[in-house]
């Protein structure tokens, strides 16, 4: 039976590490959790079961192609290699309820950890490539993580210094594996499989899987733990919604561990299937075109600027396509104009897909008129999502109208991993996930994005919480405050300008040292400001609260006047 509602832990958010044994976060009352179940949502399967039922039923086909290294996994050697790796890292002392924080680019390793550590129940804790110091560390210190796994060196960066600098902060920090011949200081992956034993103390379903990073909106993102249960159910309803059978092949052209190319239905959906995945080192079309034509590539899911370069490549491009089914576009508003080009341009079908870490996945599906199609982001996975569009106070407004997105169901997340405060905030008293969206609904139920609540900005899908950033800019000597908002940029979408006040008499910087600053300090590529401005003062708001919809304009302006 599922895990009762645990009360949460007094505040525990600042040094969970000594906290390892209070983990906690609420999760959906036992009314609830019956009906997902009695509905056949929640079926009791874990991650690790699933391999092994595919590796039993279809062992000799193709699971995972990664064409850098060569590799080419049947569900067989997938099975067998999550099964020798998850003996190697009981050995090691990692075991059930460890966190584990994964950072892998998209090689054919990516699956046998998360199926290693799915089996013996440790958390992944899934970062993505890009991240540096600043974020790895926070990662492994919140969770308390026991492990690291990371690629050796990958787009330049080199992945084992910086994890020698995160262990000599992160006393938990027991196991560094590397992904690479060449560990540096740590341990060779491919060193860490043992002999298979049968798992102590197997995961249940309804327990973490994972945990997954939210976009965030605050000075630290929130972990989100995901059940085998409610992911299980969002990637068995994701296949049928996008027609995934045992014959797809499923292009993993976005970084692996995000929840759009895990989850919708993503190589999680694929391998569920019993399909192929073919994992696409870069999403370039000059990289991806030619997987698609030599591996028969079926379908793909890509973010809006992504699918911009894809359909200009189209067009000079000798590739054949003709093997693409269904391109899956979403993480940030794609344009309708766009839209309009995906099927006479890549010759495939559009679905829009409207998805959160925290749980809601929205689609249009493949049987929509084309004018739903293109005109909206789609409608919840399933019949059980609530979801309800409120005015500023909570009432609900018509259909048609503009307002605030709520949600709960059998996978959305009921609260944030130890964060007790911030879930009274961004969760209603009954439930509701409160996503920051601003949407309107249609007739049909479709949900059309209008804008953001949530002090965010989504640069083409990547998700950067203003306040992080403002506490980075904080740390540099001579500012007094600082201000972080969107503006607009025609490819993608939204980019990330920050305006700063100097302190009196301060000699002002110049942009590329503020730039530096940040870099240095550790903070992801795609969170450095591309534009910091100088300003004497920020406008406030009737209650003196700096008035981020004034910057936003007074940035926009200053754009268009060139
Ligand atoms: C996906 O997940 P996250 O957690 O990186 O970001 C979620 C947020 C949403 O709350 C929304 O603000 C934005 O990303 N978003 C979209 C969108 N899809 C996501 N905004 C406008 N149009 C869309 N189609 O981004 C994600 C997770 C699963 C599947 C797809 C995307």
């Amino acid at each position: 039976s599922p895990a009762p509602s645990s009360s949460p832990a007094p505040a525990p958010s600042s040094t969970p590490a000594e906290n390892a044994d209070v983990d906690t976060h609420p999760t959906w009352p036992e009314e609830l959790a019956r009906v997902y179940r009695e509905a056949g949502y929640w079926r009791g399967e874990t991650f690790g079961e699933v391999l092994r039922a595919r590796a039993d039923g279809c062992g000799e086909r193709v699971a995972v192609v990664d064409p850098v290294s060569g590799a080419r996994w049947t569900y067989a050697e997938l099975d067998a290699r999550a099964d020798s790796l998850a003996a190697g890292l009981l050995a090691r002392g990692i075991g059930k309820g460890d966190k584990v924080v994964v950072q892998l680019p998209n090689v054919a390793e990516f699956f046998e950890v998360i199926f290693a550590l799915f089996r013996i129940g440790a958390l992944p804790v899934f970062a993505l490539p890009a991240h540096r110091f600043a974020e790895i560390r926070y990662f492994c210190a919140f969770t308390g993580a026991a492990a690291y796994v990371i690629a050796g060196e990958h787009g330049g960066f080199d992945h084992r210094t910086l994890a020698d600098r995160v262990r000599a902060d992160v006393p938990t920090l027991r196991h560094v594996l590397v992904a690479d011949a060449d560990p540096g200081s740590h341990e060779r992956l491919a060193d860490a499989h043992a002999a298979p034993v049968p798992v102590p103390d197997p995961p249940q379903a309804h327990e973490p899987a994972f945990l997954q990073l939210s976009g965030g909106t605050t000075g630290v993102p929130k972990l989100i733990p995901r059940t085998h249960d409610d992911y299980l159910y969002s990637i068995r309803a994701s296949n049928e919604i996008c027609g995934v059978d045992e014959d797809s092949v499923y292009l993993c052209a976005l970084p692996a561990a995000h929840n759009f190319p895990l989850s919708s239905p993503g190589t999680l959906g694929a391998l569920y299937a019993g399909a192929r995945v073919v994992l696409a080192p870069q999403p370039a079309p000059e990289v991806a075109f030619p997987l698609i034509e030599r591996e028969r590539v079926t379908l793909t899911g890509l973010v809006p600027p992504l699918a911009l370069v894809w359909l200009d490549a189209a067009a000079h491009r000798t590739e054949d396509l003709g093997s693409l089914d269904v391109l899956l576009v979403g993480g940030a508003k794609f344009s309708e104009e766009a839209a309009q080009r995906v099927r006479p341009t890549l010759g495939c079908r559009l679905q829009q897909v409207f998805g959160m870490a925290e749980g809601l996945v929205n689609y249009t599906r493949l049987d929509d008129p084309e004018e739903t199609v293109v005109t909206t982001q789609g409608r919840p996975i399933s019949p059980h999502d609530e979801v309800r569009v409120v005015d500023a106070d909570d009432n609900d407004v018509p259909d048609g109208t503009d307002g605030a997105l709520l949600t709960r169901g059998p996978y959305t997340i009921r609260g944030y991993w130890n964060a007790p405060e911030h879930n009274a905030a961004a969760f209603t008293a009954d439930g509701f996930y409160r996503t920051g969206d601003i949407v309107r609904r249609t007739p049909t139920g479709h949900l059309v994005v209008q804008g953001r609540a949530k002090d965010q900005i989504n640069r083409g899908g990547e998700k950067v919480a203003a306040e992080e950033v403002e506490n980075h800019l904080l740390a540099l000597p001579g500012v007094h405050d600082a201000a972080v908002v969107s503006m607009p940029d025609a490819y993608l979408g939204e980019r990330v300008c920050a305006y700063v006040v100097l302190r009196a008499g301060v000699e002002p910087p110049r942009p590329v040292q503020v730039k530096k600053f940040l870099r240095e300090r550790g903070l992801a590529a795609y969170k450095i400001p591309d534009r910091i401005e100088l300003t004497d003062a920020f406008p406030v708001t009737g209650i003196g609260k700096v008035s981020k919809k004034e910057l936003r304009a007074a940035i926009t302006a200053r754009l268009h006047e060139k």
